[in-house]
């Protein structure tokens, strides 16, 4: 018996030296530098708080559901459990309590870097705790160590057209890679519910390992005339094999993509990507069809695919424009007029959010240093400036704030990526760290089958002691 299986069936004592024991093993948990081992350490005695917790406060009422609120969207009600984030509405996002700055100062660099690791962030998002440079390298290599695709994944994604939207390749071939699904090899094994986390965290660590092989093919295949995205390093992270996959080399690029997949990774559990892995994942679907899901979801205009399309309208803008810096004046017509053709302003507005996204500032800021003189992010400052009171004056959106997906595009076409229609593809690819860390988590607490209660307007309107006039 596997010393993991042992700690998922046996009872377990806490240790207030430094560690925990576990059926006579000592685990130093915020010393090892094997993720499996602490989260073996840590769930346990999670779940006994949470089961002490709902003894006491199973009734406590946490909200009200208005009818407003069931037409609307499901806006702001309170339903569901996602340990990893928290979203404030005006600060933003909190990765178990650290704000993106502090990740920025508190995570572990690549060396000679300055920008977060996003294994760092991860080992975060499954833990609580900020890891050592050493938790973080263990990561970097475990992840280089599953990076390999199985072959039929492969023709799969050599076989598509052109025409094939990057996302729906990229979604397609999640869901193709769950042949190796050892989550759904041990459930059809009967293995005992205590362990499923065990093989959701397998599953998990080997999906995240494969993404970038199958982004950066993707990227060859529909950009690059299908040249080879060449091989793995095991002794570099996992944001420099990407980039060296999708065949960029400049370190700023580099540093960028760092950044930019740790903050794309998680943002509380009810986002479409977040909730549908969430939502499919309690099915006790593995987590390929889970996260494949999801990415169904970020692949939507209101979502994800916002980012491509900021780049999209902002190329349109400067066409329109006539390419050349244009006054305040021009800009806001330009954006009137946008909006009264029916469309939305991409890249503003939140479904939570109420201020600047702090994902935006932090990529303003990494613009301001790196490429301050940047035709197009002048622009995008200038559109910083002046949507706030346009959108106020219109008075429809809730928040007329900038989210992330109004700055990540500028970025990556400054360092050479212009292929718009791949940016979602690089969400996805971060999104995967916070849908992940949670689904092994919602497998450990034993999270049951998500299903609410829905309403047809007749049945509400009887609720609500309602007669429509004839
Ligand atoms: N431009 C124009 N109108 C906007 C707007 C924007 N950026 N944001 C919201 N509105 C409109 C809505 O379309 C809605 O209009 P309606 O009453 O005619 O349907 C009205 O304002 C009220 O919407 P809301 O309550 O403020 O927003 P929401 O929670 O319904 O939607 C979001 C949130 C993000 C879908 C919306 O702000 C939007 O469409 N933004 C542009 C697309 C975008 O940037 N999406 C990415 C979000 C971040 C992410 O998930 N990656």
């Amino acid at each position: 018996m596997s010393l993991l299986r042992q700690v998922a069936t046996k009872s377990y004592s806490f240790s207030a030296a430094n560690g925990r024991v576990f059926a006579g093993t000592r685990f130093a948990s915020s010393d090892s530098t094997n993720l499996k081992e602490v989260l073996a350490a840590k769930i346990p005695e999670h779940n006994a708080k949470v089961r002490a917790f709902r003894q006491a406060h199973n009734a406590t009422k946490v909200g009200e559901v208005t009818l407003d609120q069931v037409y609307g969207g499901m806006r702001s009600i309170k339903c569901m459990v996602w340990e990893t984030s928290v979203l404030d509405a005006d600060e933003g996002i909190r990765f178990r309590g650290y704000t993106i700055p502090d990740c920025q100062e508190q995570l572990p660099k690549a060396e000679g870097g300055a920008e977060p690791l996003p294994e760092g962030l991860f080992w975060l998002l499954c833990t609580g705790d900020i890891p050592s440079p050493e938790q973080v390298k263990w990561i970097s290599k475990e992840w280089a160590q599953r990076a390999s695709l199985p072959s039929h994944v492969v023709s799969l994604l050599n076989g598509f057209p052109s025409n094939l939207h990057p996302m729906s390749q990229f979604a397609a071939a999640v869901i193709a890679l769950q042949s190796e699904s050892k989550f759904a090899k041990a459930y059809e094994d009967k293995a005992h519910k205590s362990t499923y986390w065990e093989h959701a965290y397998e599953d998990s660590m080997d999906l995240i390992a494969k993404l970038p092989a199958i982004a950066a093919t993707i990227y060859r295949n529909l950009y690059r005339n299908g040249s080879s995205i060449g091989t793995i390093d095991e002794k570099s992270d996992w944001s420099a094999n990407f980039c060296k996959m999708l065949g960029y080399k400049d370190q700023k690029f580099i540093e960028l993509m760092r950044l930019y997949l740790t903050i794309h990774t998680d943002h509380e559990g009810g986002n479409v990507s977040a909730h549908t892995s969430h939502l499919v994942g309690s099915a006790l679907s593995d987590p390929y069809l889970s996260f494949g899901a999801a990415l169904c979801g970020l692949a939507g205009p209101l979502h994800g695919l916002a980012n491509q399309e900021v780049l999209v309208w902002l190329t349109k803008a400067q066409e329109e424009l006539g390419g050349k810096e244009v006054t305040d004046q021009q800009l806001t017509d330009f954006i009137w007029k946008t909006l009264k053709s029916g469309q939305v302003v991409p890249g503003y507005g939140h479904a939570v959010l109420r201020k600047t996204d702090p994902r935006y500032t932090c990529q303003r800021e990494f613009a301001l240093k790196h490429l301050p003189n940047d035709p197009l992010f002048k622009l995008v400052s200038q559109i910083y400036k002046v949507t706030p009171d346009i959108l106020r004056e219109q008075g429809k959106a809730k928040n007329p704030w900038p989210n992330v997906d109004a700055h990540s595009g500028v970025l990556l076409q400054y360092y050479g990526m212009k292929e718009m229609s791949y940016y979602t593809v690089l969400f996805g690819v971060s999104r995967a760290l916070g849908c992940l860390s949670q689904f092994i988590w919602s497998r450990a607490m034993g999270l049951p089958l998500e299903r609410p209660k829905s309403l047809s307007t007749e049945g509400l309107m009887k609720l609500c002691k309602y007669t429509p006039e004839q």
